[in-house]
């Protein structure tokens, strides 16, 4: 599928509590959820090598990978681990987060287009699931 352009942002199920289930202090749930309501998502994809910029006014995050191939990210709640995407369906990339530092809740991520032609991102930490939903830009 192509996950390629600009993204915004339709709706959003569950992100601050997904940044509670990591741990994250009230105050800076409160600013992460504000400024993650006005996201801009920018993907350039070249076969199976995704590059995803996500921008927001607090914070913007960058980063590429080939599905299939392992490599480094943060979780949301900025902690530096090892991320294995690959294809879960023919549509749906799944990757599962390895913390480099140990302990911490277990955190993975999914990309998904929809047939209706949205980008469905999911975000897991132990049992909370967080759902955006993006159109077109
Ligand atoms: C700030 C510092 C505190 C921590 C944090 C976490 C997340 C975010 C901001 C911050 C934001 C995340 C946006 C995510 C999006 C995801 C997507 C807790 C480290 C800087 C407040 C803004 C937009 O939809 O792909």
């Amino acid at each position: 599928p192509d996950f390629s352009g600009t993204w915004e942002i339709k709706s959003s199920v569950n992100f601050e509590e997904l940044l509670k289930a990591m741990g994250v202090n009230l105050m800076l749930r409160k600013i992460a959820t504000k400024a993650a309501a006005k996201p801009l998502v920018e993907i350039t994809q070249d076969g199976e090598t995704l590059s995803i910029k996500t921008s927001t006014i607090v914070q913007t995050t960058h980063i590429t990978f080939t599905v299939g191939q392992e490599f480094n990210e943060t979780t949301v709640d900025g902690r530096p681990c090892k991320s294995f995407p690959r294809w879960e369906t023919a549509n749906k990339i799944s990757c599962e987060q390895t913390l480099l530092k140990e302990p911490g809740p277990k955190t993975s991520w999914s990309r998904e287009i929809t047939s209706s032609g949205e980008l469905v991102l999911t975000m897991r930490a132990d049992d909370v699931v967080c759902t955006r939903v993006y159109g077109r830009q």
